[in-house]
């Protein structure tokens, strides 16, 4: 049953309680009461969905019938749109429960006396997450009685982001070539990119872009009459689990294709360039989502080159999408990526809040803002990006990295869904208390018509997607969370173990759930200390290099010396980003006092004396933390050992040999950044350990 990863989550094992195997062979009709035009396919996939997994579980066919065959007697599923005229719906789903139900939600209930299991929905996406939701309650053994669920997704945008390139390569990707390009095409084959549909629908997603956001030359011409055909194929794909399709597009293009000589955006010949290529994808594309852009950022072409702002520049774009419902979505990683690391004045976490705070109002009301959630670049520990939530006039989603470029590329275990509710809940302040991240990306806070998450995705074509088996649960996670950020971590990687491995073996449930829990931590105890980012090999962002990027021209410095470490962001003294948060958090993060130890250095600059909030100095802080990050990571890996014979062999074999890698790569984290740090310093561990 998927030993090899390839279904993930989906396996929909045998249940391995008689209870749960009656259960399940009880619910092998599923009933389909709606109309077959619009969204009959998404609809389809719902009933297909529950007949496949429903056979899977119980191990006896299941099948999907017309609703001139309702069985008599004994127990179904129906799946029906609030406008069918199903039997019973008035009274199962009285107006008072459909009005709580947007457009992608799901109401389910069990009907007491025949058992029949109804999910209703106001659209044909909410049927598909109810299916998925239903048969996770299966596959976890659970009892199916009485149910009466409703259910809302919290994020009305929540996307997956690919940075896969045309020739097959993903920038950042740990889990070998892309499922959508080789060769500078489309792959043929494309069964591999309806399993992922699957995945992704199964945990709410509903937007996908496919291309990398630095786009190249031939990802330039996806958006023409030479690849529209092929992006029109995987758009329908993905169509059929209600996600849908964006690419990434070139701000230059005209230029680039040899076709205008410049991409002013307000030349009106520029204008009517991106309209008609724009009126193009929608004749391949109709319900196309929109473009990503990455403009003005690490090379990458933009509307600066020819004086214009951002606002200009994405508006262009939007005026394009605007007649065919589609948006823009916006990057805000901009920053300086050519700095002089002698110049203490720029301050790179200061960049994306300084370029686009002041155009707050200006962008047009079919663009969104894509802020990454930290000030600086998806490192392990980061403060918020204070540009959450600072611009009420203009739409945002948020920005996460499933893929694990600083947090250990899939060779590490780092499971991220306790960083990301970090995120979720801080309390930005900015509308009062409880201004919370989580309320900024549901669009709440500000009210704001388009808002969510996107993530930068972490799968490949490896045969379980994702590289280390352990990292599918990130992808999972994000997805769970990203539909109801109120779930928490611990909830999320239990549902994802239960999936993955089954529930035989509630030893197997515990140690897997404690050891994603704990790898977070765990990740940034040898490597990172305090709030200091980037002590990675340059280029490719892995393993220990303490001045990789110290006299780099990216902006991320931590400024070591023999006296002390960290960067001063005070407003007092320093580059004056603290002045960047609401009041509050100004005054947390500005004062020695009461800035969090977690995030120290990358406020102020201190002595190595320095005594934290926990009791011990910065540079005791440092040995410890990496002796017993190391040692950790032993223990993760030990921990798995005791696991032997209680999954697949060759399964337990491929995790044990990352976690075996991970411990030693933690040693050398460990003697690296310790040793730095002694010989700068000259300041013995109190506990004489060995330094080198
Ligand atoms: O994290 C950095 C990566 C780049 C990436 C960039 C971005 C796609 O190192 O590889 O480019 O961020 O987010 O645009």
């Amino acid at each position: 049953q998927g030993e090899d990863g390839y279904l993930a989550w989906l396996p929909y094992r045998r249940q391995e309680t008689k209870e749960g195997l009656e259960r399940c062979k009880a619910y092998r009709q599923i009933v389909v009461a709606a109309a077959a035009e619009d969204g009959g396919a998404v609809i389809q996939s719902a009933a297909a969905e529950l007949a496949r997994g429903l056979e899977s579980l119980s191990g006896l066919s299941a099948a999907v019938v017309n609703e001139g065959e309702v069985p008599e007697s004994g127990a179904y599923i129906q799946l029906a749109l609030f406008s069918s005229p199903a039997a019973g719906m008035d009274r199962l789903f009285p107006a008072a429960v459909r009005t709580e139900i947007g457009p992608e939600g799901f109401t389910m209930q069990t009907e007491a006396d025949t058992g029949r299991i109804v999910i209703a929905a106001a659209a044909p996406a909410g049927l598909l997450y109810g299916a998925f939701h239903l048969l996770r309650l299966f596959a976890a053994g659970q009892s199916v009685d009485g149910l009466n669920i409703q259910e809302n997704p919290v994020n009305p945008l929540r996307m997956i982001n690919h940075w896969d390139n045309m020739d097959g390569s993903i920038e950042r990707g740990y889990a070998g070539k892309s499922i959508f390009f080789e060769n500078n095409r489309f792959k043929a084959d494309k069964q591999r990119i309806r399993d992922y549909a699957r995945l992704l629908a199964s945990v709410g997603i509903n937007a996908v872009s496919i291309n990398n956001v630095n786009v190249h030359k031939q990802e330039t011409l996806l958006i023409t009459e030479e690849f529209l055909p092929d992006v029109a194929e995987v758009a329908a794909i993905f169509r059929e689990y209600a996600v849908k399709l964006f690419l990434s597009v070139n701000y230059a293009a005209p230029v680039e294709m040899g076709e205008l000589p410049t991409a002013d955006p307000l030349d009106p010949a520029v204008q009517a360039w991106w309209q008609r290529r724009t009126q193009d994808v929608y004749a391949a594309i109709p319900d196309f989502g929109g473009y990503v852009v990455k403009a003005d950022s690490e090379n990458r072409p933009g509307p600066f080159t020819y004086g214009r702002d951002h606002a200009d520049g994405a508006n262009m774009l939007a005026e394009g999408l605007e007649p065919y419902g589609g948006i823009v979505i916006w990057r805000c990683f901009v920053y300086n990526c050519k700095q002089d690391w002698r110049d203490r004045k720029t301050d790179r976490a200061r960049a994306a809040y300084d370029h686009f705070k002041p155009l707050d109002g200006r962008f047009k009301d079919n663009v969104i803002l894509q802020v990454k959630n930290g000030p600086i670049d998806f490192q392990v520990r980061e403060p918020i990006s204070p540009l959450l939530g600072a611009m009420p006039s203009t739409h945002q989603v948020l920005e996460l990295q499933i893929t694990q470029e600083y947090t250990g590329q899939q060779r590490h275990l780092c499971y991220l869904v306790p960083q990301w509710r970090e995120i979720l809940d801080f309390d930005t302040h900015l509308k009062g208390n409880g201004s919370t991240v989580k309320r900024i990306a549901s669009g709440e806070l500000h009210g704001s018509r388009l808002a969510g998450i996107a993530a930068v995705s972490n799968i490949g074509d490896d045969a379980n997607w994702t590289g280390h088996r352990l990292a599918q649960a990130n992808l999972y996670g994000y997805g769970r969370l990203t539909w109801n950020p109120e779930l928490t971590s611990s909830a999320i990687a239990e549902e994802w173990i239960r999936l993955t491995f089954g529930n035989g073996s509630e030893k197997l449930i515990r140690t897997v759930q404690q050891m994603l829990l704990d790898s977070w931590g765990i990740y940034e105890s040898y490597t990172a200390p305090l709030g200091v980012g980037f002590m990675v090999n340059p280029d490719h962002h892995y393993g220990p290099n303490v001045e990789g990027y110290e006299y780099s021209m990216w902006g991320t410095y931590h400024f070591a010396d023999w006296q002390g470490i960290g960067v001063d962001r005070t407003k007092a003294t320093g580059t004056g980003y603290t002045g960047q948060y609401a009041g509050p958090n100004f005054e947390r993060y500005e004062s020695l006092e009461t800035c969090p130890d977690e995030l120290l250095l990358f406020f102020h600059h201190v002595p190595y004396t320095h005594k934290l909030h926990s009791g011990k100095t910065v540079i005791q802080h440092i040995y410890d933390t990496h002796f017993d990050g190391a040692e950790q990571a032993e223990r993760l890996a030990a921990q798995w050992e005791a696991l032997a014979g209680s999954m697949d062999e060759g399964l337990h074999r491929q995790v044990a040999e990352r976690l075996a890698e991970q411990a030693e790569h933690a040693k050398e984290w460990r003697d690296r950044i310790n040793t730095y740090f002694y010989r700068r310093c000259g300041i013995a561990d109190e506990q004489g350990r060995t330094i080198y």
